[in-house]
């Protein structure tokens, strides 16, 4: 997709990401202090400082930077994604979910730290998530953080993530499953923690609800585009490297875009979804949404 490429190319997303993820990997780690009980914390601080593309705190910021925030207000949410995040993860490679034995390029947490260690870190880790936004948030009247509070709440259960994961589980194995039931999962996992990150990032910000509103659809659009080019990528890497690892797609026996709707068809859905979040963000500065765009393109376009 060259010319949208080109479009964000005088923005420097790279030094942005860069400049982003190294503010909060340092307010994550001082979120998260070695304390007692050591192991406890040990197994937190290792997943959750263990790199990661720190896509979601990047999100937030530059959602609350671009309707008149700062870094520091959003900051404590960001952070608070990421400790969601990361759970999620920790949850995801268990062995009665994905049983995975890496992430992140490093020993899962379960297989670093036991089942049983794994399972409370990642229950430490949402905890805290909510209790750093409402301790930590500061400058922001307690309206807009009891609103982000909620948000994050409904984006993380039985309406959001664990909804996600529960029909992802249910279906495993199913060859009848179809379109509909495909985009439910990624939207679910994945589409409405970003949402909930940028969301949140602009109410901190004082967005108005219009703008809230064109934010969320664009986090949407990206959160399942994110998914379709992971599809995408599963396919075209496992046929680039033959012979060393086929792509978990054509291992598992999983519904993917490529499969129900061929990889064409998935390359015109992707830049339908790019367009249809970009559209969103039409009527913001265009020097000002520089990053979100960057972010949506660097989402498409990445390479793995
Ligand atoms: C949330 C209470 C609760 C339980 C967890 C396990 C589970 C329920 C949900 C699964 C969520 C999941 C693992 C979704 C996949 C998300 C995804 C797209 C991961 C990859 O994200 P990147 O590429 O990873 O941003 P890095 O490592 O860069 O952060």
């Amino acid at each position: 997709f060259p010319d949208a490429v080109s479009k964000s190319l005088e923005f420097d997303l790279d030094s942005y990401l860069r400049a982003k993820a190294k503010a909060v990997n340092v307010a994550l780690d001082k979120a998260v202090p070695m304390q007692y009980p050591e192991k406890i914390r040990e197994a937190m601080r290792y997943s959750l400082l263990a790199g990661g593309k720190r896509v979601r705190p990047a999100l937030c910021i530059a959602a609350c930077e671009l309707v008149g925030g700062n870094e520091d207000l959003a900051m404590p949410s960001a952070c608070a994604m990421e400790m969601v995040h990361t759970m999620s993860l920790i949850h995801d490679d268990l062995p009665c979910m994905d049983d995975d034995d890496l992430r992140r390029g490093k020993p899962t947490n379960h297989k670093a730290f036991g089942e049983d260690t794994a399972v409370l870190a990642g229950d430490a880790l949402l905890a805290y998530a909510f209790e750093h936004i409402a301790r930590a948030t500061t400058g922001v009247p307690a309206d807009r953080v009891l609103r982000v509070i909620a948000h994050l709440g409904k984006a993380v259960g039985s309406e959001g993530l664990v909804a996600g994961q529960i029909v992802d589980i249910a279906s495993e194995g199913d060859r009848t499953v179809g379109l509909e039931i495909l985009e439910y999962v990624h939207t679910h996992k994945t589409a409405v923690l970003l949402e909930s990150a940028v969301v949140s990032g602009a109410i901190l910000g004082g967005a108005s609800e219009d703008e809230i509103s064109r934010l969320s659809n664009y986090a949407r659009n990206v959160g399942l585009l994110f998914q379709v080019v992971d599809d995408i990528l599963d396919v075209t890497k496992s046929s680039a490297e033959l012979g060393k690892t086929a792509g978990k797609d054509l291992v598992a026996d999983k519904a993917t875009y490529p499969k129900l709707l061929g990889l064409e068809k998935s390359r015109a859905f992707a830049e339908e979804l790019i367009r249809k979040a970009k559209d969103q963000l039409s009527v913001f500065d265009q020097q000002k949404v520089a990053p979100l765009l960057g972010l949506a393109d660097y989402i498409a376009y990445r390479q793995n």
